[in-house]
């Protein structure tokens, strides 16, 4: 993949070009995007000419906000786009962090008011649309839209980007330090580990309800949305007795502690394993043969927010969405990005990557995870089961 440092310049040769050329009027955004193919995996193809068009910056009488709070999933962006966005528009973004959809979901039901703009994976958008916990988007706003991926258009999740914008896309698999450990081929070793084994003891698993349940029920050969209560209890009953092998639930820094040699595999997210790779070319990342999942993240705007808090929200998205940012962000987090223009700024490598992009023959073998409406109380508490057992 191009060097950081190389987009940072194309970016800024860009923005001096525009620099030069910027006598006339804001440009006109253009027409909401049209509908596209049902699902977000296919292989992206841009039909659209890439777009770089600014939001006007005073939209119906309203002032964007000169600060907004983003809550965000952890090293999910390159701290640059922040300092990129404030140089272009004046306006500040603070980060907060959560760890799991789980953990934002009830900050925000609890009434957690503050945030102009979070990141929800596909099945909590739906969750939030539902519990009118979102804000419908402005197209008007957002006129690189046009930048997106065609499949990203129409999540089924969200029709149409009415509420979101797809942000990154990935895979849940393991990582694991290939000089020390045979390749995992299958989730056994977590969930019928071999005690002898040099991965006994330093595995760790995603601090995740639905997450370490997927892992468990698409091992039991079920179905990672069931609502069957009998196999909810033996994936529980799994997961309790894989306590002996692991060292501990993360959801943060699991790729670290592979790379740092501390842990020997662990059940995560492909971007991170990538980027942990970089301290240590011995990681690789896998999807045993039984399969794992997949999902989209996403950027949406809590219904709380104020109309000056929103144009700036809907301003970042936009900003997102551009060309080269879009890279920035993926240069930065290895994830694979619904920003399809790009594509014109990775090389070969990253593009070709089947730890980024799964070969198709995976695809058919990962699954995306679905809200489960009133079973959603009963994953977590069979997660709390999981968590409070003693170690068997
Ligand atoms: N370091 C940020 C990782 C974000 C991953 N989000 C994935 C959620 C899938 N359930």
């Amino acid at each position: 993949m191009n060097t950081k440092k190389s987009i940072l310049l194309k970016f800024l040769a860009i923005s001096l070009l525009f620099l030069l050329a910027a006598c006339g009027p804001a440009e006109t955004p253009t027409e909401e995007p049209t509908s596209a193919p049902e699902t977000p995996i296919d292989e992206p193809t841009l039909v659209s000419e890439p777009t770089t068009e600014e939001v006007p910056e005073v939209v119906e009488g309203i002032q964007p906000a000169s600060e907004i709070v983003i809550y965000h999933w952890s090293e999910y962006i390159d701290p640059d786009v922040y300092s990129l966005f404030e140089q272009e528009y004046g306006i500040r973004v603070i980060e907060d962090n959560f760890s799991s959809n789980e953990e934002m979901l009830a900050k925000l039901q609890g009434g957690g008011t503050g945030y102009s703009l979070t990141v929800p994976s596909d099945y909590t958008v739906e969750i939030m649309i539902q519990e009118g916990l979102l804000a419908r988007l402005d197209h008007e706003n957002i006129p690189n839209l046009n930048n997106l991926g065609d499949s990203f258009r129409q999540v089924p999740y969200d029709p149409g980007n009415q509420y979101c914008v797809p942000y990154q896309w990935g895979t849940t698999g393991i990582g694991y330090l290939a000089s020390e450990v045979d390749e995992p081929t299958s989730w056994a070793v977590f969930f019928d580990p071999d005690a002898d084994a040099p991965y006994y003891g330093r595995l760790s698993m995603l601090d995740d309800a639905r997450e370490t349940f997927a892992a468990a029920l698409i091992y039991l050969g079920y179905d990672i949305n069931t609502t069957t209560e009998s196999q909810l209890q033996e994936a529980r009953d799994l997961l309790i007795n894989a306590k002996g092998a692991i060292s501990g639930y993360n959801s943060d820094m699991f790729g670290d502690l592979v790379a740092a040699g501390e842990n020997l595999m662990a059940h995560g997210w492909n971007g991170d394993f990538l980027v942990a790779q970089e301290d240590n070319e011995d990681l690789e990342y896998t999807i045993p043969e039984e399969g794992g999942v997949i999902w989209v993240d996403n950027l949406c705007i809590p219904a709380t927010v104020t109309p000056e808090q929103k144009l700036a929200a809907e301003m970042f998205i936009n900003f997102v969405l551009q060309a080269d940012i879009g890279a920035l962000i993926s240069e930065f987090t290895y994830y694979a990005s619904p920003n399809e223009a790009a594509n014109e700024y990775f090389d070969e490598e990253f593009l070709e990557d089947p730890a980024v992009y799964p070969p198709d023959e995976l695809l058919t073998k990962l699954y995306y995870i679905e809200p489960v409406g009133e079973f959603e109380s009963l994953f977590q508490r069979l997660w709390d089961e999981v968590k409070t057992a003693p170690v068997p």
